[in-house]
Protein backbone atom coordinates (compact mmCIF):
# COMPACT_ATOMS: atom_id res chain seq x y z
CA UNK A 1 0.00 0.00 0.00
CA UNK A 2 1.33 3.36 -0.76
CA UNK A 3 2.36 5.55 2.39
CA UNK A 4 0.38 8.65 2.55
CA UNK A 5 1.00 12.35 3.65
CA UNK A 6 -1.28 13.39 6.21
CA UNK A 7 -1.71 17.19 7.40
CA UNK A 8 -3.26 17.21 11.39
CA UNK A 9 -5.03 20.34 12.43
CA UNK A 10 -6.25 20.02 15.71
CA UNK A 11 -5.78 22.09 19.31
CA UNK A 12 -2.54 21.57 20.66
CA UNK A 13 -3.01 22.12 24.40
CA UNK A 14 -4.29 19.83 27.00
CA UNK A 15 -7.48 18.08 26.24
CA UNK A 16 -8.80 14.75 25.22
CA UNK A 17 -8.82 16.01 21.33
CA UNK A 18 -5.29 17.16 21.15
CA UNK A 19 -3.95 14.12 22.84
CA UNK A 20 -6.02 11.89 20.73
CA UNK A 21 -4.92 13.93 17.56
CA UNK A 22 -1.26 13.71 18.54
CA UNK A 23 -0.68 9.89 19.57
CA UNK A 24 -2.69 8.86 15.90
CA UNK A 25 -0.35 11.15 14.62
CA UNK A 26 2.45 9.24 15.66
CA UNK A 27 1.47 5.83 15.09
CA UNK A 28 0.77 7.13 11.45
CA UNK A 29 3.94 8.06 11.13
CA UNK A 30 5.43 4.78 13.29
CA UNK A 31 3.69 3.18 10.39
CA UNK A 32 5.43 4.71 7.79
CA UNK A 33 3.13 7.32 6.96
CA UNK A 34 4.59 11.38 6.47
CA UNK A 35 2.55 13.27 9.08
CA UNK A 36 2.37 17.45 8.99
CA UNK A 37 0.95 18.60 11.99
CA UNK A 38 -0.22 22.28 11.25
CA UNK A 39 -1.24 23.91 14.48
CA UNK A 40 -1.24 27.17 16.81
CA UNK A 41 1.41 25.80 19.04
CA UNK A 42 3.63 22.93 19.37
CA UNK A 43 0.77 19.77 20.49
CA UNK A 44 1.60 18.82 24.32
CA UNK A 45 2.63 15.00 23.75
CA UNK A 46 4.82 15.89 20.79
CA UNK A 47 7.33 17.28 22.89
CA UNK A 48 10.10 14.75 21.51
CA UNK A 49 11.46 14.18 17.82
CA UNK A 50 9.61 11.81 16.13
CA UNK A 51 10.45 10.13 12.81
CA UNK A 52 8.52 10.66 10.10
CA UNK A 53 6.65 13.70 11.77
CA UNK A 54 6.79 17.42 11.20
CA UNK A 55 5.36 20.58 12.66
CA UNK A 56 4.56 23.72 11.13
CA UNK A 57 3.43 26.63 13.22
CA UNK A 58 0.44 28.66 12.14
CA UNK A 59 1.78 32.42 13.87
CA UNK A 60 -1.12 35.15 13.50
CA UNK A 61 0.24 37.98 13.28
CA UNK A 62 -2.00 41.20 14.64
CA UNK A 63 -2.52 44.18 12.03
CA UNK A 64 -4.11 47.55 13.35
CA UNK A 65 -7.24 47.49 10.93
CA UNK A 66 -8.17 44.44 12.66
CA UNK A 67 -10.09 44.20 16.13
CA UNK A 68 -9.23 40.49 16.24
CA UNK A 69 -6.50 38.36 14.83
CA UNK A 70 -7.48 36.56 11.62
CA UNK A 71 -6.49 33.36 13.33
CA UNK A 72 -9.18 30.94 11.39
CA UNK A 73 -7.60 32.54 7.63
CA UNK A 74 -4.07 32.20 9.00
CA UNK A 75 -4.53 28.80 9.57
CA UNK A 76 -6.68 27.93 6.42
CA UNK A 77 -3.88 29.75 4.33
CA UNK A 78 -0.93 27.82 6.48
CA UNK A 79 -2.70 24.67 5.10
CA UNK A 80 -3.18 25.68 1.90
CA UNK A 81 0.32 26.50 2.10
CA UNK A 82 1.91 23.45 3.75
CA UNK A 83 -0.54 20.93 1.21
CA UNK A 84 0.84 22.48 -1.99
CA UNK A 85 4.65 22.41 -0.69
CA UNK A 86 4.36 19.04 0.59
CA UNK A 87 2.08 17.57 -2.05
CA UNK A 88 -0.57 16.42 0.58
CA UNK A 89 -2.96 13.60 0.30
CA UNK A 90 -5.34 14.83 2.76
CA UNK A 91 -6.12 16.57 5.97
CA UNK A 92 -7.57 15.11 9.20
CA UNK A 93 -9.19 17.68 11.40
CA UNK A 94 -10.44 17.92 15.01
CA UNK A 95 -13.88 19.41 15.23
CA UNK A 96 -15.86 20.90 12.99
CA UNK A 97 -15.37 24.51 13.60
CA UNK A 98 -13.22 26.34 12.96
CA UNK A 99 -10.57 23.35 11.20
CA UNK A 100 -13.28 21.60 9.26
CA UNK A 101 -14.01 24.92 7.60
CA UNK A 102 -10.55 26.06 7.41
CA UNK A 103 -9.72 22.84 5.55
CA UNK A 104 -12.51 23.52 3.26
CA UNK A 105 -10.97 26.69 2.38
CA UNK A 106 -7.68 25.73 2.00
CA UNK A 107 -8.82 22.84 -0.32
CA UNK A 108 -10.35 25.44 -2.82
CA UNK A 109 -7.09 27.00 -2.42
CA UNK A 110 -4.59 23.66 -3.28
CA UNK A 111 -7.24 21.68 -5.82
CA UNK A 112 -9.76 18.62 -5.10
CA UNK A 113 -6.99 15.95 -4.97
CA UNK A 114 -7.01 17.03 -1.17
CA UNK A 115 -9.18 14.80 0.82
CA UNK A 116 -10.71 16.09 4.11
CA UNK A 117 -11.36 13.84 7.04
CA UNK A 118 -13.03 15.44 10.15
CA UNK A 119 -13.57 13.85 13.55
CA UNK A 120 -16.39 15.18 15.90
CA UNK A 121 -15.09 15.37 19.45
CA UNK A 122 -18.14 16.83 21.14
CA UNK A 123 -18.28 20.52 22.18
CA UNK A 124 -18.96 21.97 18.34
CA UNK A 125 -22.03 19.92 18.42
CA UNK A 126 -23.52 19.44 21.89
CA UNK A 127 -22.63 23.36 22.83
CA UNK A 128 -22.01 25.16 19.50
CA UNK A 129 -24.41 23.54 17.19
CA UNK A 130 -27.36 24.99 19.66
CA UNK A 131 -25.60 28.27 18.59
CA UNK A 132 -27.44 29.68 15.45
CA UNK A 133 -25.11 31.94 14.68
CA UNK A 134 -22.81 28.57 14.07
CA UNK A 135 -25.70 25.74 13.48
CA UNK A 136 -25.50 26.18 10.06
CA UNK A 137 -21.23 26.77 9.55
CA UNK A 138 -20.99 23.55 11.68
CA UNK A 139 -23.14 21.41 9.04
CA UNK A 140 -21.42 23.26 6.01
CA UNK A 141 -17.84 22.11 7.68
CA UNK A 142 -19.37 18.42 7.83
CA UNK A 143 -21.21 18.53 4.47
CA UNK A 144 -17.84 19.62 2.57
CA UNK A 145 -15.50 17.27 4.56
CA UNK A 146 -15.29 13.92 2.34
CA UNK A 147 -15.64 11.98 5.84
CA UNK A 148 -16.69 12.46 8.61
CA UNK A 149 -15.98 10.40 12.02
CA UNK A 150 -17.22 11.16 15.57
CA UNK A 151 -15.80 9.22 18.92
CA UNK A 152 -19.24 7.82 19.70
CA UNK A 153 -22.18 6.16 18.29
CA UNK A 154 -24.08 8.78 20.81
CA UNK A 155 -22.39 11.99 19.48
CA UNK A 156 -23.13 10.60 15.34
CA UNK A 157 -26.66 10.32 16.49
CA UNK A 158 -27.10 13.61 18.27
CA UNK A 159 -25.14 15.44 15.06
CA UNK A 160 -27.59 13.76 12.73
CA UNK A 161 -30.37 14.65 14.45
CA UNK A 162 -29.19 18.56 14.94
CA UNK A 163 -27.97 19.32 12.20
CA UNK A 164 -29.39 16.74 9.83
CA UNK A 165 -26.44 16.83 7.69
CA UNK A 166 -26.02 15.65 3.88
CA UNK A 167 -23.17 13.23 5.10
CA UNK A 168 -22.69 9.30 6.61
CA UNK A 169 -21.06 9.78 10.01
CA UNK A 170 -18.98 7.00 11.16
CA UNK A 171 -17.99 6.03 14.58
CA UNK A 172 -14.76 5.48 15.20
CA UNK A 173 -13.79 5.05 18.98
CA UNK A 174 -11.13 7.07 20.64
CA UNK A 175 -8.40 4.87 22.07
CA UNK A 176 -5.47 5.49 24.72
CA UNK A 177 -1.47 4.88 24.13
CA UNK A 178 -2.02 4.64 28.52
CA UNK A 179 -0.14 1.73 30.11
CA UNK A 180 -0.24 0.19 33.38
CA UNK A 181 3.58 0.74 33.61
CA UNK A 182 3.71 2.71 36.66
CA UNK A 183 2.07 0.72 39.42
CA UNK A 184 5.06 -0.44 41.06
CA UNK A 185 6.50 2.97 41.55
CA UNK A 186 3.04 3.33 43.99
CA UNK A 187 4.17 3.25 47.23
CA UNK A 188 6.68 5.85 46.25
CA UNK A 189 4.37 8.40 45.08
CA UNK A 190 1.82 7.49 47.86
CA UNK A 191 4.47 8.56 50.58
CA UNK A 192 5.24 11.77 48.59
CA UNK A 193 2.01 13.20 48.82
CA UNK A 194 1.01 11.82 51.92
CA UNK A 195 -1.38 9.10 51.42
CA UNK A 196 -1.56 6.68 54.15
CA UNK A 197 -1.16 2.30 53.37
CA UNK A 198 -4.56 2.49 54.31
CA UNK A 199 -5.86 5.24 52.29
CA UNK A 200 -7.90 4.78 49.48
CA UNK A 201 -7.54 6.83 46.12
CA UNK A 202 -10.05 8.45 44.88
CA UNK A 203 -9.29 10.46 41.53
CA UNK A 204 -10.64 13.03 38.90
CA UNK A 205 -8.87 14.12 36.06
CA UNK A 206 -10.38 17.03 33.60
CA UNK A 207 -10.52 20.73 32.43
CA UNK A 208 -12.48 22.08 35.54
CA UNK A 209 -15.13 23.04 33.56
CA UNK A 210 -18.82 24.06 34.87
CA UNK A 211 -19.72 20.84 32.60
CA UNK A 212 -17.59 18.35 34.22
CA UNK A 213 -19.45 19.01 37.41
CA UNK A 214 -16.95 18.65 40.36
CA UNK A 215 -19.24 19.78 43.03
CA UNK A 216 -20.58 16.50 42.55
CA UNK A 217 -17.37 14.69 42.18
CA UNK A 218 -16.19 16.74 45.90
CA UNK A 219 -19.79 15.73 47.68
CA UNK A 220 -19.11 11.89 46.92
CA UNK A 221 -16.09 11.89 47.85
CA UNK A 222 -17.26 13.23 51.69
CA UNK A 223 -19.56 10.49 51.73
CA UNK A 224 -17.12 7.87 50.42
CA UNK A 225 -14.73 9.13 53.11
CA UNK A 226 -17.07 8.88 56.04
CA UNK A 227 -16.69 5.57 55.68
CA UNK A 228 -13.48 4.78 54.22
CA UNK A 229 -10.23 6.17 54.61
CA UNK A 230 -9.82 8.03 51.57
CA UNK A 231 -7.95 11.09 49.44
CA UNK A 232 -9.52 12.41 46.70
CA UNK A 233 -6.99 13.41 43.69
CA UNK A 234 -8.12 16.59 41.38
CA UNK A 235 -5.42 16.94 38.73
CA UNK A 236 -6.24 19.28 35.54
CA UNK A 237 -7.08 22.98 35.78
CA UNK A 238 -9.54 25.49 34.76
CA UNK A 239 -12.47 28.08 35.27
CA UNK A 240 -14.00 26.24 38.36
CA UNK A 241 -10.52 25.73 40.25
CA UNK A 242 -11.00 28.61 42.70
CA UNK A 243 -14.67 27.98 43.55
CA UNK A 244 -13.73 24.44 44.19
CA UNK A 245 -11.22 24.74 46.81
CA UNK A 246 -13.37 27.15 48.48
CA UNK A 247 -15.77 24.22 48.70
CA UNK A 248 -13.16 22.20 49.57
CA UNK A 249 -12.54 24.30 52.20
CA UNK A 250 -15.82 24.93 53.75
CA UNK A 251 -16.82 21.07 53.95
CA UNK A 252 -13.52 20.79 55.85
CA UNK A 253 -11.67 18.33 53.63
CA UNK A 254 -8.53 20.23 53.29
CA UNK A 255 -6.95 17.58 54.64
CA UNK A 256 -8.17 14.99 52.30
CA UNK A 257 -8.00 16.91 48.90
CA UNK A 258 -5.09 16.70 46.59
CA UNK A 259 -5.00 19.44 44.27
CA UNK A 260 -2.16 18.62 41.63
CA UNK A 261 -3.22 20.97 38.97
CA UNK A 262 -2.16 20.58 35.66
CA UNK A 263 -0.30 17.16 34.58
CA UNK A 264 0.85 15.86 31.57
CA UNK A 265 2.26 12.32 32.56
CA UNK A 266 -1.46 11.42 34.15
CA UNK A 267 -0.51 7.88 33.83
CA UNK A 268 2.20 7.92 36.75
CA UNK A 269 -0.83 9.22 38.99
CA UNK A 270 -3.57 7.13 37.66
CA UNK A 271 -0.74 4.19 38.92
CA UNK A 272 -1.74 5.06 42.51
CA UNK A 273 -5.31 5.54 42.44
CA UNK A 274 -8.29 2.96 43.21
CA UNK A 275 -11.17 4.58 41.07
CA UNK A 276 -11.89 7.64 38.81
CA UNK A 277 -14.93 9.53 38.88
CA UNK A 278 -16.22 11.25 35.54
CA UNK A 279 -20.05 12.97 36.78
CA UNK A 280 -20.63 15.38 33.91
CA UNK A 281 -23.84 16.24 32.44
CA UNK A 282 -21.77 16.21 29.21
CA UNK A 283 -19.41 14.43 27.43
CA UNK A 284 -19.33 12.59 24.04
CA UNK A 285 -16.79 9.96 25.29
CA UNK A 286 -14.33 10.78 28.72
CA UNK A 287 -10.85 10.35 27.02
CA UNK A 288 -9.81 10.31 31.22
CA UNK A 289 -12.21 6.90 31.50
CA UNK A 290 -10.04 4.82 29.49
CA UNK A 291 -6.89 6.20 30.27
CA UNK A 292 -8.17 4.72 33.76
CA UNK A 293 -8.39 1.85 33.09
CA UNK A 294 -5.42 1.24 30.89
CA UNK A 295 -4.09 1.47 34.26
CA UNK A 296 -6.17 -1.02 36.15
CA UNK A 297 -8.03 1.69 37.95
CA UNK A 298 -11.84 0.96 37.37
CA UNK A 299 -15.06 3.65 36.94
CA UNK A 300 -17.69 5.48 37.37
CA UNK A 301 -19.23 7.23 35.22
CA UNK A 302 -22.57 8.99 34.50
CA UNK A 303 -25.06 7.52 31.99
CA UNK A 304 -24.84 10.27 30.05
CA UNK A 305 -23.27 10.89 26.28
CA UNK A 306 -20.74 8.52 25.29
CA UNK A 307 -19.70 7.46 28.45
CA UNK A 308 -22.23 4.44 28.64
CA UNK A 309 -20.00 2.89 25.80
CA UNK A 310 -17.24 3.16 27.61
CA UNK A 311 -18.13 2.00 30.54
CA UNK A 312 -20.04 -1.30 30.79
CA UNK A 313 -22.19 -1.80 34.27
CA UNK A 314 -20.58 -4.17 36.96
CA UNK A 315 -17.80 -4.98 34.38
CA UNK A 316 -14.87 -2.37 34.30
CA UNK A 317 -17.04 0.12 36.77
CA UNK A 318 -20.34 1.28 37.56
CA UNK A 319 -23.24 3.98 35.87
CA UNK A 320 -25.11 6.48 37.69
CA UNK A 321 -27.23 8.88 37.01
CA UNK A 322 -26.21 12.77 36.90
CA UNK A 323 -26.61 14.10 40.11
CA UNK A 324 -27.48 10.76 42.13
CA UNK A 325 -24.25 11.87 44.74
CA UNK A 326 -25.42 8.48 46.89
CA UNK A 327 -25.79 6.02 44.11
CA UNK A 328 -21.92 7.11 43.26
CA UNK A 329 -20.95 7.45 46.88
CA UNK A 330 -22.47 3.67 47.26
CA UNK A 331 -20.85 1.92 44.40
CA UNK A 332 -17.36 3.93 44.86
CA UNK A 333 -17.92 2.49 48.64
CA UNK A 334 -18.90 -1.20 47.56
CA UNK A 335 -16.16 -1.37 45.35
CA UNK A 336 -13.74 0.34 47.73
CA UNK A 337 -13.82 -2.03 50.50
CA UNK A 338 -14.10 -5.20 48.56
CA UNK A 339 -10.73 -6.25 47.49
CA UNK A 340 -11.60 -9.43 45.31
CA UNK A 341 -14.64 -7.58 43.08
CA UNK A 342 -11.65 -4.40 42.78
CA UNK A 343 -9.32 -6.68 41.69
CA UNK A 344 -12.06 -8.47 38.94
CA UNK A 345 -12.89 -5.08 37.76
CA UNK A 346 -9.62 -3.97 37.47
CA UNK A 347 -8.67 -6.64 34.97
CA UNK A 348 -11.85 -6.31 33.12
CA UNK A 349 -11.01 -2.71 32.67
CA UNK A 350 -7.98 -3.30 30.92
CA UNK A 351 -9.03 -6.17 28.94
CA UNK A 352 -11.90 -3.65 27.40
CA UNK A 353 -8.73 -1.26 26.33
CA UNK A 354 -7.04 -3.99 24.90
CA UNK A 355 -10.65 -5.49 22.92
CA UNK A 356 -13.07 -2.85 22.80
CA UNK A 357 -10.40 0.34 22.12
CA UNK A 358 -6.88 -1.17 20.78
CA UNK A 359 -4.62 1.71 19.65
CA UNK A 360 -3.93 -0.39 16.44
CA UNK A 361 -7.22 -1.66 15.13
CA UNK A 362 -8.43 2.03 16.00
CA UNK A 363 -6.04 3.59 13.91
CA UNK A 364 -6.46 0.73 10.65
CA UNK A 365 -9.95 1.73 10.72
CA UNK A 366 -8.82 5.67 10.34
CA UNK A 367 -6.33 4.32 7.59
CA UNK A 368 -9.09 2.36 5.98
CA UNK A 369 -11.12 5.52 5.68
CA UNK A 370 -7.87 7.57 4.08
CA UNK A 371 -7.56 5.10 1.51
CA UNK A 372 -11.24 4.87 0.25
CA UNK A 373 -11.24 8.71 0.24
CA UNK A 374 -7.69 8.51 -2.23
CA UNK A 375 -9.23 6.10 -4.25
CA UNK A 376 -12.01 8.15 -5.43
CA UNK A 377 -9.85 10.64 -6.42
O1 LIG B 1 -13.96 17.69 27.64
C1 LIG B 1 -13.48 18.74 27.21
O2 LIG B 1 -13.90 19.81 27.61
C2 LIG B 1 -12.33 18.72 26.22
C3 LIG B 1 -12.72 18.16 24.88
C4 LIG B 1 -11.48 18.16 23.95
O3 LIG B 1 -11.49 18.91 22.99
O4 LIG B 1 -10.57 17.42 24.20
O5 LIG B 1 -13.15 16.81 25.06
C5 LIG B 1 -13.99 16.26 24.08
O6 LIG B 1 -13.22 15.38 23.26
C6 LIG B 1 -12.63 14.26 23.96
C7 LIG B 1 -11.81 13.45 22.95
O7 LIG B 1 -12.60 12.90 21.97
C8 LIG B 1 -13.73 13.42 24.62
O8 LIG B 1 -13.15 12.36 25.34
C9 LIG B 1 -14.56 14.29 25.57
O9 LIG B 1 -15.63 13.52 26.08
C10 LIG B 1 -15.10 15.50 24.81
N1 LIG B 1 -15.73 16.42 25.78
C11 LIG B 1 -17.04 16.64 25.81
O10 LIG B 1 -17.84 16.08 25.08
C12 LIG B 1 -17.53 17.59 26.84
Amino acid sequence: MKKLKIGITCYPSVGGSGVIATELGKMLADNGHEVHFVTSSLPFRLERFHANIYYHEVEVNQYSVFRYPPYDLTLASKMAEVAKRQNLDLFHVHYAVPHAVCAVLAKQMVGDNLKIVTTLHGTDITVLAHDSSLKEMIKFGIEQSDAVTAVSNQLADQTIELLSPNKDIETIYNFTSVTCQYKNDATKLKNIYGICDNEKVVVHVSNFRPVKRIPDVVAAFEKISHNTPAKLMLIGDGPEAGSISRLVREKGLDDKVLFLGKQDNVAELLAIADVALLLSEKESFGLVLLEAMACGVPVIGTNIGGIPEVITEGYNGFLCELGDINSVAEKATILLNDEDLHKKLSKQAMATVEEKFHRQSIMKQYEDIYYKMISNR
